[in-house]
């Protein structure tokens, strides 16, 4: 059996949740650039394999998952030698899921929002409103920590993998009030501390962050 190959963007917060969730678990990934402003994931290969046309894409001796999170559940499933990441326990397991589900549809969808238009579309449009828009997520996030180390409680799980790639990716242009959203702040200082962390998230985030306003300032001038 070959390792698992991941198509990915260090640019894409997706792509790096996967990679954070490998690393926790020890596994070696055969790892594949795609090159999104290239259009690299929009050739008939790649649409046949993905017709999302999406990155991460995982292809696991032929087991193709697209989507950060059901690739992250898959691994720890067939890779983990435990569930702690991503628990069997049933009521564990949907809170899990919908720390994900948070992620795919309002943080990770909020971002999107925001960064696609400019980074692929030649748009200039960087309002306040889709700043907010993304910002509101910052006072559910900072409801989900309680008093906990996680986002669901005090074990690592792939939700917080999930989350810390996206937030860092979008923290920038959306920041986070540090009087408002302390135990988010906690939370984003004790994800940095993991020892795979700054390998990993670290430089793709900062990455994405330039490519964001390096677009956005070639936008406005064209206009
Ligand atoms: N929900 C998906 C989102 C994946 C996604 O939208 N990835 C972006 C890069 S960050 C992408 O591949 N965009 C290209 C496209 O949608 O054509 C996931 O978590 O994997």
């Amino acid at each position: 059996m070959g390792k698992p190959v991941l198509y990915y963007a260090t640019l894409s917060p997706p792509s790096r949740a996967v990679m954070l969730t490998a690393a926790a678990l020890g596994v070696e990934l055969d790892l594949r650039p795609i090159n999104l402003l290239k259009g690299e994931h929009l050739t008939p290969e790649f649409i046949k394999m993905n017709p999302q046309h999406t990155i991460p894409t995982l292809d696991d001796n032929g087991v193709i998952i697209y989507d950060s999170h059901a690739i992250c559940s898959y691994l720890v499933g067939k890779y983990g030698k435990d569930d702690k990441l991503y628990p069997k326990d049933l009521a564990k397991r949907a809170n899990v899921d919908a720390r994900l589900h948070f992620d795919s549809g309002h943080l990770f969808a909020r971002g999107r929002m925001l960064f696609e238009p400019i980074l692929y579309y030649g748009s200039t449009d960087c309002s306040i409103d889709k700043i907010s828009y993304i910002q509101k997520c910052w006072d559910i996030m900072e409801n989900f920590l309680k008093d906990d180390a996680y986002l669901c409680g005090n074990e690592l799980t792939i939700a917080d993998l999930c989350c810390i790639t996206t937030i860092t990716s979008v923290d920038e242009v959306a920041p986070i009030n540090e009087t408002k959203y302390p135990k988010l702040l906690a939370w984003i200082n004790r994800m940095s501390e993991l020892p795979y962390y700054k390998n990993i998230n670290e430089e793709g985030a900062e990455e994405v962050k330039k490519l964001f306003k390096e677009k956005l300032t070639e936008n406005k001038s064209k206009k």
